[in-house]
């Protein structure tokens, strides 16, 4: 898979892509990132990316020359890509469904914006869609274009080795994580619960499946309605809860 970043600050998104399971994934041909200086597009000889806003008031705006020259580029790839995407908190919210979508494309293009805002006709007319990481202003895109890439190669076939695997997970996606442990098994008085030491694959594996949906009930019941639950999973839930177990929809 290709992925294409463009933003006017490359340095800020180079040095996560070299680390760790992205950094591996980059340098066994997983996935190619590349960084496009939207700078190096600029059409004057003094390279400006932003200016005044029409209409007045405070800020600046990211000018369209600039990123639609960067664009068209990155549209002149082989293959082209298949979305160009405007990280932005009006966009579409980015989720595991979403990052599944994405994964499935041979070459995405993300459009980092910076300044007070990107020009309308940026969006109108040369993106395909936007995305947004939630609901909170930042100083650009360059930090939610490295979680889209993040959580999109790590669903890559072979990006992940088997004990990171995702066929465990993908199961249990849409619920949060139980609680691990690993040694000591005692540390400063506080015990790792007993039956993860008792050998039982299978009551371990029931309590962890248990732990999740008790986690996701109180923390973030919201989840649990697109969860898909199993008859075994309200019961599960049921004996935390203390229910009966036919009210959990
Ligand atoms: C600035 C601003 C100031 C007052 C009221 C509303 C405002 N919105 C913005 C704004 O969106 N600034 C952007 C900063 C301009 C382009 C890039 N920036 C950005 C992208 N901030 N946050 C994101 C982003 C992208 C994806 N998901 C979450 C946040």
């Amino acid at each position: 898979m290709i992925i294409d970043i463009l933003t006017i600050f490359p340095e800020m998104v180079a040095s996560p892509l070299e680390e760790s399971i992205l950094g591996k994934a980059i340098q066994r041909g997983l996935i190619a990132v590349r960084v496009i200086n939207v700078r190096d597009f600029a059409t004057d000889r003094h390279q400006t990316t932003d200016d005044r806003p029409y209409g007045g008031g405070s800020g600046m705006v990211m000018k369209v020359e600039p990123l639609v020259r960067a664009i068209r580029h990155a549209r002149s790839a082989d293959p082209p890509p298949a979305r160009v995407i405007l990280l932005s908190p009006q966009g579409r919210p980015l989720s595991q469904e979403v990052a599944w979508e994405l994964s499935r494309e041979r070459h995405l293009t993300l459009v980092c914006g910076r300044y007070e805002g990107v020009d309308e006709r940026v969006r109108r007319h040369f993106v395909d869609e936007e995305i947004s990481i939630g609901d909170y202003i930042l100083t650009g895109g360059e930090l939610p274009a490295l979680v889209v890439v993040d959580a999109v190669a790590r669903l890559l076939p072979d990006v992940l080795g088997c004990s990171e695997s995702t066929v465990e997970e993908s199961f249990a996606d849409l619920l949060l994580e139980y609680p691990q442990y690993t040694r000591p098994e005692i540390f400063e008085g506080h015990q790792v619960p007993e039956i993860l030491l008792s050998g039982n694959h299978a009551a371990v594996r029931r309590w962890r499946r248990q732990q999740s949906l008790w986690r996701t009930w109180q923390r973030r019941p919201d989840l649990l309605k697109e969860a898909g639950l199993s008859d075994e999973d309200r019961e599960l839930l049921a004996e935390m809860i203390g229910d009966d177990g036919k009210t959990i929809s």
